[in-house]
């Protein structure tokens, strides 16, 4: 269970709580997705959740930005098709940081391929589903394009966008590794027993 968060998403609620939290509840990974963010703001969210998740086995991950990441701390960094290419970052950031690279199409997931093996260590593919938290995402792709892409591979494949309590079950069923979410834990009364029931629809 993978939750992506960021200042905008926590409705005031704090952020540090939310992660800890969703961690009780089974969340394995974090990313920090924060598009508005200036770069010393950034530094300073990286800072806490990297403390908060100190000790917990729990990596922090960093979207789009590998000078952040490296600078924090974090163990590893999540790149869109539009960022630093994962082959540079990995020269960067050496062997044993996590990079996840985001694919839509199976040509995309052939690039990755062309890459020298270890270079990248996880795919996220997405939307599944519409979702109003990435305002310039691409159409949602469906259960069966996912299921596709997924089979394509041999990475690790972690499915995001519009997954829920009601859907998760769907999406696992897809073969995918993981479930990445914003909103369904964020927005979440209850962000642990969201996660929770997340990672238990795991068939
Ligand atoms: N990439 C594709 S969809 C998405 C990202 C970052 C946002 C997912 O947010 P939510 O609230 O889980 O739909
Ligand atoms: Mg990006």
């Amino acid at each position: 269970m993978y939750l992506v968060i960021g200042a905008q998403n926590t409705h005031r609620r704090d952020i540090g709580a939310t992660v800890r939290a969703a961690v009780t509840g089974g969340v394995s990974a974090v990313q920090l997705r924060d598009k508005h963010a200036s770069a010393r703001e950034l530094m300073v969210l990286a800072t806490e959740l990297r403390d908060v998740l100190a000790g917990t086995g729990v990596p922090l991950l960093i979207n789009d930005r590998l000078d952040i990441a490296l600078a924090c701390g974090a163990q590893g960094v999540h790149l869109g098709q539009g960022d630093l290419g994962a082959r540079h970052a990995r020269r960067l950031a050496g062997p044993g940081f996590l990079i996840g690279q985001s694919v839509h199409r199976p040509e995309e997931i052939a690039d990755v391929h062309a890459l020298p093996s270890g270079t990248v260590d996880y795919l996220g593919i997405g939307p599944v589903f519409p979702t109003r938290t990435k305002t310039d995402a691409q159409p949602a792709l469906g259960l069966d394009t996912l299921a596709a892409l997924r089979s394509c591979t041999a990475l690790a494949c972690v499915g995001i966008g519009g997954i829920d309590t009601r859907n998760a079950p769907s999406v696992w069923a897809t073969g995918v590794d993981g479930l990445a979410v914003v909103s369904a834990i964020c927005d979440a009364p209850d962000p642990g027993a969201v996660a929770t029931t997340l990672r238990r629809a795991r068939p």
